[in-house]
Formats: C-alpha cells, structure tokens, sequence
C-alpha cells in the first residue's frame, strides 16, 4: 500500500484525478474524503490543502503527492521531484503598477511588494542584491497595490489576466511551474516498486498526449515516400490491400504536424485517410 495526498479542492484535484482515472486507478467518488481507497490498486489518497502537501510528504504522512512546484519551492520540503504532470502551469512573477516605468531588479530596492510566497521571493532578491520589503498575505494579493499595501507584487499568473484587471504589469519571472509527482526520500522496496508500477502508467498516459493515430490507403509505388511523411515509433506499419497495387498504411502522428502531413500524403494520392484518438502509448 502506498499513499498519495493530492489537493481535496482546487485547481489541480480534477486533473490530478482524471490522470490516475486514465491510468487505470479509480477513486471512488461518492466517498471523497479525507481518507479514501483506490478501487483495484495498492494505493491511498489522502485529500489536502496544497499547501501542507510538500510538508506532508517529507515527514512520511504520506509517501506521494501531486502539487504545484511552486509549493514545492516555497516549502523547501526536502522530497524528490520524480516527474512533471503536464497541468497546472504558471508563473511566479512580480508584476507593479502599469504606468510605472520599470529599470531592472534594483526598482525593488526598498519598495514594499505584497505576496504569499515570502521564500522564493527572498531568494530571488537575494541573488539579484536587492532589499526590499517582504509583506505575506494570505489571498488577493493582487488588490495591494490599489490598497496602498504594497508597491508591487509577487504572484501566480497564468493567462495575465488578472493583473490587467488590476492594472499592474508582469515585469520579472523568478519561476516556471507546473504540477509534479513528489516522493518522499527512501521510499522502501515495496512502495517503489508501487510507485514504478504507477510511473509506468502515467507515462503511457502522458505519451499518447498531442498524439494520433493514422491510418490509410496509399498506391504501392508511394510507399516510400508517404513513410518519409511518418516516421513513427520504430517505423510505420504497411500492410498489401487485396486491391492490387494499394496498400493500407498505419502510424502515430504529432497533433500539431496532423493537417500539414495530411495535405502532403493526400498529394501522393493516399486516401480514405481515419485519424483516431490514441488512448495510451507504451514504448
Ligand atoms: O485551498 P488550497 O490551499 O488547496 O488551494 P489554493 O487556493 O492555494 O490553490 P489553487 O487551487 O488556486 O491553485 C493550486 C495550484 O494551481 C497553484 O499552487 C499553482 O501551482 C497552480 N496554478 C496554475 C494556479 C494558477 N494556474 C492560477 N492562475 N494557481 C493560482 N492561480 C491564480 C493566481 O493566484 C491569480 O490570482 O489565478 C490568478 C491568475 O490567473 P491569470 O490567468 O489571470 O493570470
Ligand atoms: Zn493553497
């Protein structure tokens, strides 16, 4: 048995469960709560604010969790970042007030700039040999500036949006975050063994992202051209129609490269050409 504590409600729980849903680990809905059991895997869920997750992990309450590497960073909770999960991206910029003009870190000197992420902010001040004044708030800290709180802020940002509405600008990134998969150091045998067996699955699962699967008919002679168009994982499959000088071929094609290779495959004559969603792909 292994345990996992993912956020009981926020920005990352559905994803955080659809990604064990797509790797085969069902949790039973109706009985969300603090404790609850996977359905037909070794594993329990513990569901917490993301913000006592990264502690939560490193003092063995729980051997896994998923959460925010920006919690991770703030925590400093000595645990392992085994893979990044692909969702929750953002930032953790400092953004000020939009009419401002902005010359560099030293604009920070001394000004009062309002955050929940009080240690990665002195970091970064730190390496930049800026003081300024480091004000924790716990939400909306976004309004500060217009409060007259602070002078600036240090914040998430995702679309940007936000700090528009606020009229403040993004000025300096100090991090790139998404969610990730942490363990807690010396994991035993058993649980690693759990654990690689849940990496396996999640890997497939992240592998088939942004891919399709492709199937046409394409004559014989263009053949070799058309594989030139398809690299696949090893190489593509052909396979002779009963139809004499055609044959159907099938490959795994990038999302973003799918309408381009259709128009060059179609002008070397394949047709009947299916594209189909790839559930899972394991190397
Ligand atoms: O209750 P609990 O403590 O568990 O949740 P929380 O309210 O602290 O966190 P939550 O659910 O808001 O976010 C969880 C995690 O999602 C964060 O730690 C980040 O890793 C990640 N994430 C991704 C975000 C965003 N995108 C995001 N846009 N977290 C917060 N925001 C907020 C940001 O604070 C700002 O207010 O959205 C606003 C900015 O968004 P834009 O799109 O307008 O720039
Ligand atoms: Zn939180």
């Amino acid at each position: 048995m292994i345990r996992i504590a993912i956020q009981s409600k926020g920005r990352l729980s559905e994803d955080s469960l659809a990604l064990m849903g797509e790797a085969g680990i069902r949790i039973d809905e109706f009985k969300r709560k603090f404790l609850a059991r996977a359905v037909d895997f070794p594993l329990e869920v513990l569901y917490l604010r993301d913000d006592d997750i990264p502690g939560v992990v490193e003092s063995g309450s729980a051997d896994l969790g998923i959460v925010g590497f920006n919690e991770v960073a703030e925590t400093g909770a000595d645990v392992t970042v085994v893979r990044k999960m692909g969702f929750g991206g953002c930032r953790l910029s400092l953004a000020i007030p939009k009419e401002q003009e902005y010359s560099g870190p030293q604009f920070f000197s001394g000004k009062r700039i309002a955050t929940s992420y009080p240690n990665v902010l002195a970091k970064w001040l730190r390496e930049q040999g800026v003081e300024a004044d480091i004000r924790q708030i716990m939400g909306s800290v976004e309004i500060s500036p217009a409060a007259g709180i602070a002078d600036a802020i240090f914040d998430i940002v995702s679309s940007g949006g936000t700090l528009v509405s606020n009229g403040l600008k993004e000025v300096e990134t100090v991090l790139h975050s998404e969610a990730v998969l942490i363990a807690r150091k010396g994991l035993d045998e058993a649980k690693q063994a759990i654990l690689d067996k849940m990496l396996f699955r999640f890997d497939a699962v992240t592998e088939s992202e942004g891919k399709k699967y492709i199937l046409m008919n394409i004559p014989t002679d263009k053949v070799s051209e058309a594989v030139k168009i398809l690299p696949a994982m090893r190489s593509p499959t052909v396979m002779p129609l009963a139809a004499e000088g055609w044959c159907s071929l099938h490959s795994v094609v990038l999302e973003r490269e799918l309408w381009d290779k259709i128009e060059r495959l179609k002008a070397l004559g394949a047709e009947g050409i299916l594209v189909l969603h790839l559930d899972k792909v394991i190397d």
